[in-house]
């Protein structure tokens, strides 16, 4: 689907860290309060249950016209007709996942200093997930933060859509799109709050404030 568009605002859907929501209704309510792109995380259990719920949740995003990926496991992306997968430094090969999917499907790449960034664009990534940006506790080997001088680095030197993650909230958002980032992607600003979808409007109004610098609408 819309390769050349990668999204803005990607909320990355979580039933560990919180267990009010599911997978479905945290798309939902992101959806609902903004966001472009759904990313499915979904660390462990049964491959067939994964199929099937990203399955249901690609056609809820695409009625929407919103983005679908998968994190990690390009077998469920595949089963379910997903728009693209983001695999971090060890997961699936982003050369071999491009075989597997070819070019119309997105493959989005994480890092986590420039030396990995490169890594992503030189594999054929078609943005990269950059952070932890700021501290963040949904990512138990998240490793050191980079803060927004580094972030700024990737921006200036990576020439694809950058996505900034780890601890991104309303607050520091402006000063993360300041940065040139194309976006950002977060957790528990959107999953662990008591209203997601209003948690998801905050962050869509910090992107397309005046204070993001205005360019984002
Ligand atoms: N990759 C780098 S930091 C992180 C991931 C998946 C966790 C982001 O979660 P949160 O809750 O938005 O900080
Ligand atoms: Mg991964």
């Amino acid at each position: 689907m819309r390769k050349e568009q990668i999204g803005k605002l990607h909320v990355l859907t979580d039933t560990l860290l919180q267990s009010r929501f599911s997978h479905m209704e945290l798309a939902r309510q992101a959806i609902a309060g903004g966001a472009d792109t759904v990313q499915f995380r979904h660390k462990q259990g049964p491959t067939r249950e994964m199929i099937q719920m990203a399955t249901e949740m690609k056609r809820f995003c695409n009625e929407k016209d919103v983005i679908f990926i998968v994190n990690d496991r390009i077998d469920i992306a595949i089963a379910s007709e997903a728009d693209g997968v983001h695999l971090g430094q060890d997961d699936f090969p982003i050369p071999l996942a491009r075989k597997l999917l070819g070019d119309n499907r997105i493959i989005g790449g994480s890092a986590a200093t420039m030396g990995e960034a490169k890594k992503c664009l030189s594999d054929g990534a078609d943005y990269v997930g950059f952070g932890p940006v700021y501290p963040t506790g949904s990512k138990d080997d998240a490793g050191p933060v980079s803060g927004i001088d580094t972030l700024r680095k990737i921006v200036e030197t990576i020439p694809l859509p950058i996505i900034a993650i780890g601890g991104i909230d309303k607050g520091n958002t402006p000063m993360v799109m300041k940065t040139g980032a194309h976006g950002i992607a977060v957790i528990s600003t959107v999953c662990c709050r008591k209203d997601p979808r209003r948690a998801t409007i905050g962050l869509y109004e910090a992107i397309h404030s005046e204070k993001s610098g205005g360019r984002h609408a």
